[in-house]
């Protein structure tokens, strides 16, 4: 039993809110207490453990707020597991432990103007400044947009990159080093041979977060609620070849470095920040430095809106006072500083009429609702079309075609209907039903057994097709560049394409009759089709769009596949086809066997694979010269002669962004590969940077691939080669 507590996570407790607690007597507050808690530290076990919140950040913190409360008015109720007196939960054990050298702290939040003024007064009194508006010149703010993403702390010894952490619940986070390495922002080497912490933010950018989204629920895969938990799910992956496929970002924003003389060597977060970016960290530059809390507040305002024209979710300002010998005379309550504060931004809801519900057809025949609504404006763009993903989901929310509906954006990104308003109706709603047939090719729909699956059973259903072959030429598939939506319909419209297969068999000439198609355009589509040809194995696989198979399960799959039929001294081509061939044989209880593949995922791909329809495509892809190439065979680790460059000679030329011309030879060898100084026709890969010169030439004139530095990070996670 503790006699007096702190406020924990620096939140501010009003008193009228202990005076409701006392007002309820100390048995009355411990049976709201009893409700508190394990409210409470499920929302903490879903956002820290599973990655999937239920609760806004808002709700908890009101949650949050009354458990203080409560405790404030009787300590003798609080215990030593109570949520207040932790930050987080712990870690899910799959990762090494890492300990932090300082406790990674947490941020009080604050939800409007009135709260951030109470804050700036707090502040003062700390300092013992004045607490008339604009008596403390001394007092200066650094205010920072809010990344909803990921902390993590990141160790440099003499200048290198050493280990990375997440978080965790402060004292203690998960070692994702290897993961951290495939985040192309964050450096591996320093400019000086310093040692040095930097701790940030590591975020999914929107669009990679739509993109992820999109394939996980075509592949029938839980999707993620929003960047944040995409990120988080990314940086935990046992494999980081599935990290390094997620494109992943970071912001730096705290330093921790101690000169020569044992002493920091800043001495205010703006000095910080600025030798953060010195070192060659990312530090975002949309910040406001030596604000008092007017100038804090107007940044909030410039922000408010223009936050969701930038590329990442931002989800409020941090606040911070800006000179260390004041943060350190205020010091912490509990694990937050008393010097900083998070503004959030309040969660951008509209309302508007919901015009329609119609039954799409996606690539796996399911009948997706998808409301249509009245255009309105949300989170910085006009969205009139939402999907409510299942029958189920339209009942849960009670939706009604007619009905006035809360919207908002998912991640500042996926438009989505919260829930109707069953006060605005007027009687003229109508129920939404599943048609008993497919709204495209009118076959009769199935709906499996105690499943919220309804279905056109139809294979050739000409939705389903069309969906087919946008998700092969899509990024997570085949990757051809100038194939979307719009030339993909011309093609299926006059015929030039009917198969996955028929992608590679047009010509310049099919192209160039496209509408608005210069032979400009019909030659560049042709060399990126081309280009796509040749695919790493499990790309080909999720490209086929197998469903319950997503990036990971395919990843996976391709590892055993080349186990199971080695590629050594076939030719590419040859292997493609063994593998083509011998899949359809291959039995539930093998797939099951493949590590990291369950049950109902194997009876999924056995499904696939045993299909006539599969064999059918398989043979048409191999026909039209689709080569899957076969992945690293994974050896056993500390064998040597291991990882993705095993046997390849590099070449390194120009200026990398994320390596001197040392640490990126290193990383070369460590992924099993040579370096050479010239180019030759042994050479397997030469990786330019900026300003490459001579040896690019070499390289054109010898037809050795050229990597890019993104392509070059691919290739050493495995992703490419
Ligand atoms: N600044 C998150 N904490 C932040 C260093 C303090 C801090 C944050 C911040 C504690 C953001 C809590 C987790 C943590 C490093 C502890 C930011 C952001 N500053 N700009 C004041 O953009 N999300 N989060 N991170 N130590």
């Amino acid at each position: 039993m503790t006699e007096s507590i702190d406020q924990p996570a620096g939140l501010p407790v009003a008193a009228e809110a202990v005076e409701a607690a006392r007002a309820l007597g100390e048995a009355g507050a411990g049976g709201r207490r009893d409700e508190l808690v394990p409210v409470i530290r499920r929302a903490n076990e879903l956002y820290y453990v599973s990655d999937a919140p239920e609760l806004s950040d808002a709700e908890y913190d009101r949650l949050m707020r009354e458990l203080v409360a409560i405790e404030t008015a009787f300590p003798a109720l609080v215990t030593g597991d109570s949520p207040t007196q932790r930050v987080g939960a712990a870690p899910t054990g799959t990762f090494g432990e890492v300990v932090h050298g300082r406790p990674m702290l947490s941020l009080g939040n604050v939800f409007d103007e009135d709260e951030l003024r109470a804050f700036d007064q707090r502040v003062r009194r700390g300092l013992g400044l004045s607490a008339a508006p604009e008596a403390a010149p001394d007092l200066r703010y650094v205010a920072e947009l809010k990344i909803d993403g990921l902390a993590i702390s990141l160790r440099y010894e003499r200048g290198r990159f050493v280990q990375g952490a997440t978080r965790g619940d402060g004292t203690t986070g998960e070692d994702v080093t290897a993961n951290l390495r495939t985040i192309s922002a964050l450096p591996d080497r320093l400019p000086e041979a310093v040692n040095v912490e930097v701790r940030g933010e590591v975020y999914m950018p929107k669009a990679e977060f739509a993109r992820i989204n999109a394939e996980r629920e075509e592949a029938g895969l839980p999707t993620y609620a929003n960047p944040r938990n995409s990120g988080a799910g990314s940086l935990r992956q046992q494999d980081s070849k599935v990290t390094a496929a997620r494109r992943l970002s970071s912001w730096s924003y705290q330093l921790i470095e101690d000169g020569p003389d044992g002493r920091p060597t800043v001495a205010s977060q703006s000095e910080a920040l600025a030798r953060l970016a010195a070192l060659g960290f990312p530090v975002n530059s949309d910040r406001a430095e030596g604000q008092d809390i007017d100038g804090v507040i107007a940044f909030l305002d410039e922000w408010r809106e223009k936050r969701h024209e930038l590329p990442y979710e931002t989800d409020g300002v941090v606040v911070k006072v800006d000179r260390f010998d004041q943060q350190e005379r205020l010091g912490m309550v509990s694990r937050a500083p008393r010097w900083a504060i998070a503004y959030k931004f309040p969660p951008e809801q509209v309302e508007t009429v919901l015009e329609d519900i119609v039954p799409y057809v996606g690539r796996t025949g399911t009948l997706t609702p998808v409301a249509h609504m009245r255009p309105a404006k949300v989170a910085g763009s006009t969205v009139s079309r939402a999907t409510l993903h299942n029958l189920d989901e339209v009942r849960r929310k009670d939706l009604r075609i007619g009905d006035w509906v809360v919207l908002q954006k998912a991640g500042d990104v996926i438009p989505e209907v919260v829930r109707s308003l069953p006060e605005r109706r007027t009687g003229a709603e109508r129920l939404f039903q599943m048609p008993a047939a497919c709204p495209v090719c009118g076959t009769p729909v199935v709906r499996d057994e105690g499943a919220v699956r309804v279905y056109c059973p139809n294979s050739h259903c000409p939705a389903r097709l069309a969906q087919e072959l946008a998700h092969f030429a899509g990024r997570g598939g085949m990757d051809i560049e100038g194939a979307g939506w719009a030339v993909l319909e011309q093609l299926l419209e006059r015929g030039l394409v009917k198969t996955r297969g028929d992608f590679f068999r047009l010509t310049v000439d099919d192209l160039a009759g496209l509408d608005r198609f210069a032979r400009k355009s019909a030659e560049n589509l042709k060399a990126s089709i081309e280009k796509s040809r040749r695919r790493p194995l499990a790309r080909v696989l999720n490209a086929l769009g197998i469903p319950q198979v997503g990036e990971q399960t395919a990843i996976d799959l391709a590892a055993w596949i080349v186990e199971r039929w080695p590629a050594e001294g076939i030719d590419a081509a040859e292997w493609t086809a063994l593998v083509a061939r011998s899949l359809p044989s291959v039995t539930a209880e093998e797939f099951q066997a493949v590590p990291g593949i369950g049950a109902v995922v194997a009876g999924s791909i056995a499904g696939y694979f045993g299909a006539p329809e599969t064999a059918a495509v398989l043979a048409d892809l191999v026909d039209a010269g689709v080569v899957a190439e076969p992945p690293a065979r994974r050896v056993a680790p500390g064998s040597g002669s291991a990882g993705p460059l095993a046997g390849k000679t590099v070449v390194v030329t120009g200026t990398l962004a994320g390596f001197d011309r040392e640490g990126a030879e290193e990383a070369i060898r460590a992924a099993g590969g040579k370096t050479a100084g010239s180019v030759s026709r042994n050479t397997s890969y030469v990786v330019a940077g900026e300003n490459a010169g001579s040896k690019l030439a070499k390289a054109a004139e010898l037809g050795v691939p050229v990597l890019d530095e993104e392509g070059f990070l691919r290739v050493l996670a495995g992703e490419l080669g």
